[in-house]
């Protein structure tokens, strides 16, 4: 019988619970100061392991994928996107690629939330007065005024688990639920949403208050609001992303703030993280975040919670349960 424990290669620092598990089922190498890995220790990586553990700052494209050693045969990503990876080539080379959904759903869509309450009702802005060098002289009838959320249109583009997830909280604030997805929903899920199908994403854009992304990047949603669709939006609309900034062509929408063209952008993701956009980070119709939608410290042990089970079960010698194949893409 083979005791040997397989070499699992983390790209980063997981919560510490997690990493303990980890060494002690596997024989697991460690990222203790959390230092990113370059495309070069990547591939000394994949050379090596017989797992790898990446998270969303990892690309492990075809170039990386094309020097991993004969071992290598499970990529379990710390993350459900997993446009950070290139599935084909790796399913193409018999690798597996697992991701770790379900479990940051009610975190993110949280954000979501957060993030239309900020833009709307200027919360960023109002929290800098106070201590600030002007200060706050006092209340008054026309300062600081945003706009209501209650009874506005939110079109969700993307209705999977974090579109529904948004939905029902959305619907709780007195928004109407409209949305846009490849298929549409169960129809028990739209009567309980109260939410309105649009086949036509361009239909749906025209008409709504608020947009919100919650669509996976894939080739198919890649600059999905391209400057076009961008300029189908409303002026005094806002828009949400919690999803991937490869979903907005980043440059069309930083163009169009600064041009009063949209009413304000709620972004916790961005195209080419970790930089920022100049013109975004200059406007003062956003509220930008550090890619922090999935950052609760029970989601991450989760997400390790999830890894750990789908490398388990691969070493078992069992389909892990958070497969991804190309054809789900
Ligand atoms: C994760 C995310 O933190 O899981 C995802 O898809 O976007 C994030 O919330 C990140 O991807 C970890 O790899």
């Amino acid at each position: 019988m083979n005791t040997q424990k397989p070499l699992v290669i983390v790209t980063r620092k997981l919560p510490d619970v997690v990493e303990t598990r980890m060494r002690e089922l596997f024989d697991t190498r460690l990222n203790i100061d959390d230092t990113p890995m370059d495309q070069a220790a990547l591939v000394a990586a994949v050379k090596e392991a017989d797992v790898l553990v990446p998270t969303v700052t990892d690309r492990i494209d075809r170039a990386v994928l094309s020097q991993a050693g004969e071992n290598l045969k499970l990529i379990a990503n710390f993350g459900t996107g997993v446009d950070n990876i290139d599935v084909e080539t790796a399913s193409n080379r018999g690798i597996l690629v697992t991701n770790t959904p379900g479990v940051l759903t009610e975190d993110t869509a949280d954000m979501t939330m957060a993030l239309v309450l900020a833009v709307a009702r200027r919360l960023p802005e109002g929290a800098r007065v106070i201590g600030s060098d002007t200060n706050w002289t006092g209340w008054s009838p026309t300062w600081m005024l945003g706009n209501r959320i209650y009874g506005k249109r939110l079109g969700i583009i993307g209705m999977g688990r974090i579109g529904q997830a948004v939905a029902k909280r959305a619907k709780a604030f007195g928004l109407q639920i409209h949305y846009h997805n490849r298929r549409r929903v169960n129809p028990a899920i739209e009567s309980e949403l109260e939410a309105t199908y649009w086949d036509s994403l361009d239909q749906m854009l025209a008409r709504m208050d608020i947009i919100s992304v919650n669509c996976p990047h894939t080739p198919a949603t890649y600059h999905l609001l391209s400057a076009r669709r961008l300029k189908l939006i409303r002026p005094d609309a806002y828009i949400i992303n919690t999803a991937r900034g490869e979903v907005i062509d980043e440059n069309a929408l930083a163009r169009m703030l600064d041009g009063n063209e949209l009413a304000g952008a709620g972004l916790d993701v961005f195209e080419h993280e970790p930089a920022v956009n100049p013109k975004l980070v200059k406007s003062d119709r956003v509220v930008l975040l550090p890619h922090m939608g999935s950052a609760t410290i029970e989601g991450r042990v989760d997400m390790g919670e999830k890894v750990i089970i789908n490398i388990k079960t691969f070493i078992d010698g069992h389909t892990p349960p958070d497969r991804v194949l190309p054809s789900m893409l």
